[in-house]
Formats: structure tokens, sequence, C-alpha cells
């Protein structure tokens, strides 16, 4: 078994990102040294917050599916595999899926002077006004602005012309996800790419905490999200859990490879309820 989760709307509370409502199940996978891992939207330094406070020492996928970063003292098979697509970043492995940020960066600029296109994104923001915009914490706030692959920007122009933007952003070589709150401007990847990636290393690898776990050659994948932005790596999991949000109907996955299953409470209440009933039919 492996567990793979979105963090806001998910495993995280939609308004104040607490993860409280999910400790016994987060407990019960600890218990059985069942790998959890994170694939979400938010920063690798948003990300690093959230795992030293959960104890979590898994690789994680971060600014969706953009990169993965992988402790590079457990992952010592990584190290004759460096390329322009894997680097060495202090005590990381860092595979790239994604486009530099300055990149998408400079063809927003450029899109929004060629078109009038109106929008507003996190470069736009100070900290102060991204924690009014989002409720994160100072802390987290910095965390968020601190991007290497992707933009999350605010809509404020008409449907039409949103068409159109989509549109250069492809011919651009990007493309556009939605989030819970946001629209992430990014390379073209996701979070089905990057983990079917990180899935194949766990299957090939002699990772000790996995090998205890299974038996088998290839993990059981579940993952839970709430957002359509979840949608890919919903799509290739054995057991896709699609979390209810309070704020969005329940996004649809596209030709699921194994069982849908819908979380009937919201966040993390929904995500303790369908793991802890996983674990238990499974084990
Ligand atoms: C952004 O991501 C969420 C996730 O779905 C969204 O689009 O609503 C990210 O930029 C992330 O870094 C940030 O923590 C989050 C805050 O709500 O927003
Ligand atoms: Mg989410
Ligand atoms: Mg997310």
């Amino acid at each position: 078994l492996m567990v793979v989760t979105d963090l806001d709307g998910t495993l995280l509370d939609h308004f104040d990102y607490s993860y409280d409502a999910a400790t016994p199940a987060i407990e019960l996978l600890k218990h059985h040294k069942i790998p959890l891992i994170i694939n979400t939207s938010k920063t690798y330094e948003e990300v690093v917050g959230i795992k030293n406070e959960l104890c979590l020492d898994t690789p994680c996928i971060v600014e969706n599916g953009s990169a993965v970063y992988l402790s590079a003292s457990a992952w010592p098979s990584l190290a004759g595999q460096l390329s322009d697509d894997l680097l060495l970043v202090g005590d990381q492995y860092v595979k790239i899926f994604g486009q530099p940020r300055t990149k998408i960066l400079t063809t927003l600029q450029r899109l929004k002077s060629q078109s009038g296109y109106l929008f507003e994104g996190f470069s736009d923001y100070t900290e102060e006004a991204l924690v009014k915009q989002t409720g994160l914490s100072q802390s987290r706030a910095t965390q968020a602005l601190n991007r290497h692959f992707s933009e999350p920007i605010i809509w404020q122009d008409s449907e039409a012309h949103y068409l159109q933007f989509e549109a250069d952003i492809k011919q651009s070589g990007l493309m556009l996800l939605r989030g819970g709150r946001f629209i992430h401007v990014l390379g073209c990847c996701d979070k089905g790419q990057s983990l079917a990636w990180l899935k194949a290393l766990y299957t090939r690898s002699n990772n000790s905490d996995f090998k205890r776990q299974s038996s088998t050659a290839e993990p059981l994948l579940v993952a839970l999200g709430d957002s359509q932005n979840d949608a890919a790596m919903l799509a290739i999991a054995d057991i896709a859990v699609v979390v209810k949000s309070p704020v969005h109907e329940y996004p649809t996955v596209p030709q699921p490879k194994g069982e849908v299953v819908y979380s009937q409470k919201e966040g993390p209440a929904g995500w303790n309820d369908e793991v802890l009933t996983i674990i238990k039919r499974t084990r």
C-alpha cells in the first residue's frame, strides 16, 4: 500500500488548513509503516513545513507535478542518474517535470501587455495580501510565495477572454490547471505523470520502509484529492478517493484505472474515514 494525497481541501481543511480530523488515520498509516506521500500545488518550502509537523520522511511532489523531491540519503540509487532534469540540490534529488517560474512570469507579462488580459497573480502579492486572500499563516504565506515552477492567478476578465488566454498559454508551451482558489499556470505536467514516475521508482527500489510493507513488486496505490487538478493522479490510482469540498462539486475523474470512492464528509474528516476503511479492507 502507498497513500498519496493532495493537501488543500483534502488532508487540510479548506478554510483553516488544519489536519486535526485526520490524525487517527495518519497515526495508523505510521503504525503500519505505509508511506504517506504529499502531491500538492504547494511549494517545496510549504511542504517541508508540513512534513516536519507530521514527522514524514517520504518524497513529495510539489507545484502540481512540476517537481519530485527525494532525500538523497534515502534514495542512493539516483546518484548515478543525474541529468538535466534530475538534479542534486542540497540534500535532495529534484526530478523536474515543469518549467522555471521565471519563464512562466515572462510569458504572462507578454500576454498581458499584448492582449490586455485582466488577472492578478502571486507575483503581484505581498505576504500580507496573500494572507488576506487565502487565510494562510504569515510563515506559510512566505513559503507559498517562494515558488519555482508555477504561478497561481485569479482571473478577472471575461469567460471569452479566458478561452483565448488558455489558447495563448498552450501556444507558449505552458498550461492551466484549476485548484481550489486559484488557476495555476505551469509547464506541461500534472500530478499524475510525476506520481507515475515516483511509483515506478518505489516499485524498482530497495527502499527499506517499502520492502517491509509489500510482498508484491507493485504497490497498491491509494490517491486522495478534492479538485480538478487532482484528476490525473486519481485516474492512475488503484483506489481513488475523491474528497468532498465545502466550496465546489466533486471533480470528474476521466478513465479511472481503479475503483473511485467519494467521501461523505468534507476535507480531513472525509480523508480520515476513507483511509481507515481502506486500511481495514486491504490488510
Ligand atoms: C494555492 O493552491 C491551492 C491548492 O488547490 C489553490 O489553488 O487554491 C497554492 O499556490 C499554494 O502554494 C497555497 O498554499 C494555496 C493557499 O490556499 O493556494
Ligand atoms: Mg486540493
Ligand atoms: Mg492542491
